[in-house]
């Protein structure tokens, strides 16, 4: 009979699930279950498949340190090849035969006597010394509350869930929201729609998209030479981390970026009019800064209007804004975004005394080192509060993250642990840290409402300083940061 208890479990197999799989195997570590609700890994990049959905962080930068892939075809990879690499990583390193597919997880809850995590999943529970969430911020779509949406006759779908059986040529269709999903599947769907009105609340920043093809000798050079391309990751990464400068530090950078993204606009949109709607009225950096060559040529074209009154109901033929105006329409379409503050997880994790995370979470989302919460033992949280970035690659924060917890697994195998649990002071006073450090950025001073914050506009996503320091901290798994028990 298959043993139901394990020393691991780690849910999801996005780039933090597979990374954390690979990294345990690699270590010797046999044990261990990764969970996926999919028939298949990927994450938001098996998700998310819009038209022209591709990566804005390079692909050199933006894929595993252990896995480097000369194939990127391009600068800014597309979601297929991005989906298809982490395919590959999860065959290449052997850990497709510890996922069980089909398994969602449903609810943890901590056994305090028998210090271990009972794992309720869609398949049935299982138990495991320690459990590692994968399970991602920008997993979990976010549907807006419209009056009258129930009433809609036509077809309605989120970019994140996008319907492919809906062919949308010579179709009228709204699409909500201008965030980096819809700036690159409106440029992909407006030559075949009849019509597209896009209903925009705040414009965002946008900046030109430096894509190109990565040739074959290049990709023949990194092949032979990978150091090659390591020297090409690391020009990206030192290139981006230098922003980090600008976004905390230094406004006069941003300002110089600024004037780039005004330019961009200027000469995309010749029309005063819509270059006015698309004119943001915060600073850069505020939000996601956006990259796109095609979205403003989009815009401009004549079956496309931008609509900046705001939406005040729906019914069953269209959308009606504020001033009344009423937009006939056979399809709407939803980029508004994830639950990024407001994660699912919150309430399937129950710790000790049965507190869930949302009720732990009552004074916002917080983490030591974005990844173990107090009251919460043996759970790891990958990209957890402020782990996100702004700036820069995912990846490489997850892989601090995977080191960080690889070397929390060894220290309890080495000085026999059963139970760690991060000392309440010690989360408070790096949370502290991390909020001083949001003060006067332009996360929070901006003039933005962003997805970076929460509803009482903390910024509980993102990290707020070099990724390098990131990865100093988690470094090493400091046992006198934790109350641990003996096994
Ligand atoms: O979502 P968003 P996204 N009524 O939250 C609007 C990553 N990503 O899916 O700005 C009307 O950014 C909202 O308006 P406002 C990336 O990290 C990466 O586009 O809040 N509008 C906004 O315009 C990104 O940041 C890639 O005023 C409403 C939009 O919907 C993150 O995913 C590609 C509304 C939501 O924008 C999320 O991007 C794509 C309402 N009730 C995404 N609610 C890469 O290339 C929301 N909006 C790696």
């Amino acid at each position: 009979m298959t043993s139901t208890h394990h020393r691991v479990i780690v849910a999801g197999t996005g780039f933090a699930g597979i990374g954390m799989a690979v990294r345990l195997k690699q270590s010797g570590y046999h044990d261990f279950v990764v969970l996926e609700r999919a028939e298949e890994v990927g994450g938001t990049w098996r998700d998310n498949t819009y038209p022209g959905c591709r990566c804005d962080v390079p692909s050199h930068l933006y894929s595993f340190s252990f896995a480097p892939n000369p194939e990127w075809s391009s600068t800014f990879s597309p979601q297929p090849e991005i989906e298809a690499y982490l395919q590959k990583v999860t065959d290449d390193f052997g850990v497709r035969p510890h996922i069980r597919f089909g398994h969602a997880l449903e609810a943890a809850h901590w056994d305090e006597d028998k210090r271990i995590w009972r794992v309720v999943t869609s398949q049935g529970e299982l138990t495991a010394d320690v459990l590692v969430s994968g399970m991602g911020g920008l997993a979990e779509p976010s549907y807006p509350k419209m009056p009258g949406i129930e009433t809609f006759e036509g077809a309605v779908f989120h970019s994140a869930e996008w319907d492919h059986s809906q062919d949308l040529s010579g179709r009228k269709v709204a699409v909500i929201g201008t965030g980096a999903s819809a700036i690159q599947f409106v440029p992909a769907i407006q030559p075949e729609v009849e019509e597209l009105h896009l209903f925009q609340r705040t414009p965002p920043w946008v900046m030109p998209r430096p894509d190109r093809q990565i040739s074959k000798v290049e990709k023949a050079i990194f092949r032979r030479f990978p150091l090659a391309q390591k020297a090409v990751r690391g020009g990206i990464y030192w290139s981006r981390e230098a922003l980090v400068l600008g976004f905390t530090k230094a406004p006069a950078l941003m300002k110089q970026g600024q004037r780039i993204a005004e330019k961009h606009l200027e000469r995309q949109i010749r029309d005063p009019e819509l270059r006015a709607k698309l004119t943001p009225d915060f600073t850069l950096g505020c939000k996601r800064v956006l990259i796109s060559d095609d979205y403003y040529p989009a815009l401009a074209q004549p079956n496309v209007e931008v609509v900046t009154d705001a939406i005040r109901e729906v019914t069953p033929s269209g959308v009606i804004t504020e001033g009344g105006t009423k937009h006939e329409v056979d399809t709407i379409i939803y980029g508004t975004g994830f639950r990024v503050t407001d994660l699912p997880v919150m309430d399937m994790l129950h710790g000790r005394g049965g507190q869930t995370l949302r009720e732990r979470w009552t004074a916002g989302m917080e983490a030591y080192l974005g990844t173990t919460i107090s009251g919460f033992p043996n759970f790891f949280l990958l990209v957890g509060p402020n782990t996100g970035l702004g700036h820069s690659s995912m990846v490489y924060m997850i892989e601090s993250q995977v080191a960080y917890v690889l070397d929390a697994i060894k220290t309890m195998d080495r000085n026999r642990l059963a139970e760690v649990d991060v000392k309440p002071e010690v989360q408070s006073q790096f949370v502290d840290q991390v909020r001083s450090s949001m003060k006067n950025t332009v996360w929070t001073r901006g003039g933005c409402v962003s997805w970076y914050l929460d509803s009482q506009g903390r910024n509980t996503t993102l990290w707020p300083s070099f990724t390098f320091r990131f990865r100093a901290l988690t470094k090493r798994f400091e046992p006198a940061d934790y109350q641990t028990l003996p096994m």
